[in-house]
């Protein structure tokens, strides 16, 4: 057994223990109400998923095992001292509950690399996919491809005892992450770069390998790529992602298909598309506008036609968060520091003064402030990524460091499939006491 597998079971069994102990002696314990809005609302607000990876405070944001980005900035191990923490490091302390060392992220790193062979059929399915495929959808039929090489799945029908899943799970989750950069590189490369790929670096990092095999070498991009990787790693369990690789993976489907279905979710634009749908917007209004330089008067009046047409303003608003996303002020504090003259980003900060107090005065919008998709694609164009379709495969790559490393979990603690109940219009219309000819 690996180091990393044999410390890991060995700290996570006794918190088994603690799991089931809540099931059989607490089980019966109220934890809250459910109200008919909240049902209607996208269960907002519903406790109801066991989630360790990270957790999302409405006020401070995002805490990874109880770390903020900015302590994740201090406290994670880096390559360059003064550069970012490395996801590598993130992935460590999701998975094992601990800061890790250097020597940690090394471990990690070398078993990346080891476990990254792709078996060329994966590749031969991407190439038959027309070039303008939305590139989600070709990184998708990437992971799918890779699903027969399922060790979960293969375990799974050599007839293992349930108290074996989270072994063949682990195994599947480290070989899925190590696989990841290459097919998002691979999708990029046969979407916009003629079929011109790049082979891996076995001498680089997750992060800087996949900057690497789409084509950019230069250290800041390799910087920024470790840092996006881990803003967008985990935003606990509840959000589309998160929740629809969970749910996927209750149903004993493997770690490939529980992170394909997740990533189809992220694919909406509600969620992780947003980061491109802002880029569209900004530049759509510059288009119209006739100018790059948009003064705050002309910002305020196309947000006001962008809400009158019904849509909505990307990049705006959380199901959770109440104030300015800490991903956001990650992403313009690296701006401010490589590139305070960009004129995007300048852009986007003078979009970040207007849109608050008009989405604030509409009254039914609960979070006015930024999220981290109205910054991120500012950062890669400036760069030279200028291709937005493919940004939310990036938020992708970076996506399965959390909600793989809790579905370990998931199989340590032998959650079960996941079922809540439904009702239909008749059962919550005699529950509210309304008068209705309404049947179902
Ligand atoms: N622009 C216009 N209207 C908005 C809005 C925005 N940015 N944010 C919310 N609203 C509207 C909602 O559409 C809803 O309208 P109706 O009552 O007419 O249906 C109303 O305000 C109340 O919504 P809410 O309760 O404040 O927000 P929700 O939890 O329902 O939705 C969303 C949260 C993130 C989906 C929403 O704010 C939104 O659509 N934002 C723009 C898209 C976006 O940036 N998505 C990325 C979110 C972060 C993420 O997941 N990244 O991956």
């Amino acid at each position: 057994m690996g180091q990393l597998k044999k410390i890991f079971i060995e700290r996570a069994l006794p918190k088994a223990e603690i799991v089931k102990t809540l099931k059989n002696e607490h089980g019966n314990m109220v934890i809250g109400e459910v109200t008919i809005a909240q049902v209607l609302s996208g269960m907002k607000g519903v406790v109801s998923l066991l989630t360790c990876t990270s957790k999302l405070d409405p006020e401070e944001g995002i805490r990874f095992r109880g770390y903020t980005i900015p302590e994740l900035q201090n406290s994670l191990p880096k390559i360059n001292p003064e550069g970012e923490p490395i996801p590598e490091g993130l992935f460590y302390l999701m998975l094992m509950d601990e800061l890790p060392t250097e020597e940690d992220v090394l471990y990690v790193q070398n078993e990346w690399t080891k476990r990254a062979h792709i078996p060329k059929h994966v590749f031969d399915v991407i190439d038959a996919l027309p070039r303008d495929t939305h590139p989600m959808n070709q990184f998708v039929a990437g992971i799918v491809a890779m699903a027969g090489s399922s060790k979960f799945m293969k375990a799974y029908e050599s007839g293992i005892s349930k108290s074996d899943y989270w072994d063949s799970t682990y195994e599947g989750v480290m070989d899925l992450i190590a696989r990841i950069p290459r097919i998002a590189a691979y999708v990029y490369r046969h979407a916009y770069h003629n079929d011109q790929q790049i082979e891996p670096d076995p001498e680089l990092d997750w992060a800087g390998n996949l900057a690497h095999m789409m084509g950019y070498d230069s250290e800041e991009v390799k910087r920024l790529m470790r840092l996006y990787m881990v803003i967008h790693a985990d935003h606990e369990g509840g959000n589309v992602s998160a929740h629809t690789t969970h749910l996927v993976g209750s149903a004993l489907s493997s770690p490939y298909q529980a992170y394909a279905a997740g990533m189809l979710g992220l694919a909406g634009p509600l969620h992780g598309l947003a980061n491109q749908e802002v880029v569209k917007w900004i530049m759509d209004m510059n288009r119209e506008l006739g100018t790059d330089d948009p003064s705050k008067e002309q910002i305020a009046a196309y947000v006001e036609r962008t809400l009158e047409q019904g849509r909505v303003v990307p990049g705006y608003g959380h199901a959770v968060l109440r104030k300015t996303d800490p991903r956001y002020v990650a992403l313009r504090e690296f701006s401010l520091k490589y590139l305070p003259d960009d004129q995007l980003f300048k852009v986007v900060g003078r979009i970040y003064e207007v849109v608050p107090p008009i989405l604030g005065n509409i009254g039914k919008i609960k979070n006015p402030w930024p999220n981290v998709d109205a910054h991120s694609g500012v950062l890669l164009l400036h760069y030279g990524i200028k291709e937005f379709e493919f940004y939310t495969v990036l938020f992708a790559v970076s996506r399965a460091l959390g909600v793989l490393a809790q579905l370990v979990w998931d199989r340590v603690y032998g959650l079960p499939i996941e079922r809540p109940k439904s009702q239909n219009t008749r059962w919550f219309v005699e529950k509210a006491g309304m008068d209705s000819p309404i049947r179902f």
